[in-house]
């Protein structure tokens, strides 16, 4: 069967390729990075969830949960030190800030589901940090940049440790290499069923199918072990 491209052609501005036939927004989806118009939560709200967004450094985690969330997100971006410039150096690109906490957002997905997004710090130091985020959660989104596979085996690792269910977003940045879908499934020794998508995290529309996809996943492992 042949491969499936991840990995999108667009120029590095350009809007974000149309999703993967799986992982489709429903058309009621919340209007994302609508942000402002939903300060408060609507009474349609039945459920939450809490997510990871889990990553390396400069992977684009914060700019996500910025780009989806409703309500102002809480960002603890602090100015990199100098002591930090030397070891924080892993896929970052010319990066003056860093998350030294967490970052915070809320998004409403199809009227019903509130996602609560917790951005964790990139740095491998920061790991047992994440651990204590991840209690509670239902789920994490786990960003990808295939310029430097390798440092998202830390996350990724952790998620498994951790028994956490998750999907990948590979977010796309200027120059990128391309790959294969199984490519990147090898490379990071993905089950077949974790979800694997191309993301923009500028993206609105973008972010949230990923999100979507992520939700979808939850879902299904949860029927599947009822
Ligand atoms: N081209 C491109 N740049 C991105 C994307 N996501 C984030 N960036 C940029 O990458 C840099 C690091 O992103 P940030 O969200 O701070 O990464 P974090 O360390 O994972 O929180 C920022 O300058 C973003 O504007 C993306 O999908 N495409
Ligand atoms: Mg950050």
């Amino acid at each position: 069967m042949a491969s499936k491209a991840v990995s999108d052609d667009r120029a590095p501005d350009a809007a974000p390729a149309a999703p993967p036939a799986s992982v489709g927004a429903p058309a009621s989806a919340a209007e994302p990075g609508a942000a402002q118009a939903g300060k408060y939560l609507t009474s349609s709200v039945a459920g939450a969830a809490k997510i990871l967004v889990v990553g390396p450094l400069g992977v684009g985690k914060t700019t996500l949960i910025g780009t989806v969330s409703e309500i102002r997100p809480l960002s603890t971006e602090a100015m990199m030190t100098r002591a930090g410039a030397r070891v924080d150096t892993g896929g970052e690109r010319a990066k003056t800030t860093t998350t030294v906490a967490l970052d915070f957002g809320r998004i409403t997905i199809d009227d019903e589901l509130v996602l609560y997004l917790f951005g964790t710090p990139g740095q491998q130091r920061f790991l047992p940090a994440w651990r204590d985020l991840a209690k509670g959660a239902l789920g994490a989104l786990a960003l990808i940049d295939t310029r430097d596979l390798a440092a998202s085996f830390g996350a990724l690792g952790n998620l498994e440790d951790l028994d956490l269910p998750f999907a990948v977003a590979v977010n796309v940045f200027p120059g990128s290499p391309q790959h294969t879908e199984d490519d990147l499934r090898t490379a990071l020794d993905l089950l077949p069923n974790t979800p694997l998508v191309a993301c923009d995290a500028r993206d609105a529309h973008s972010s949230v199918r990923a999100l979507i996809a992520l939700v979808r996943h939850l879902i299904d492992a949860a029927t599947e072990s009822s």
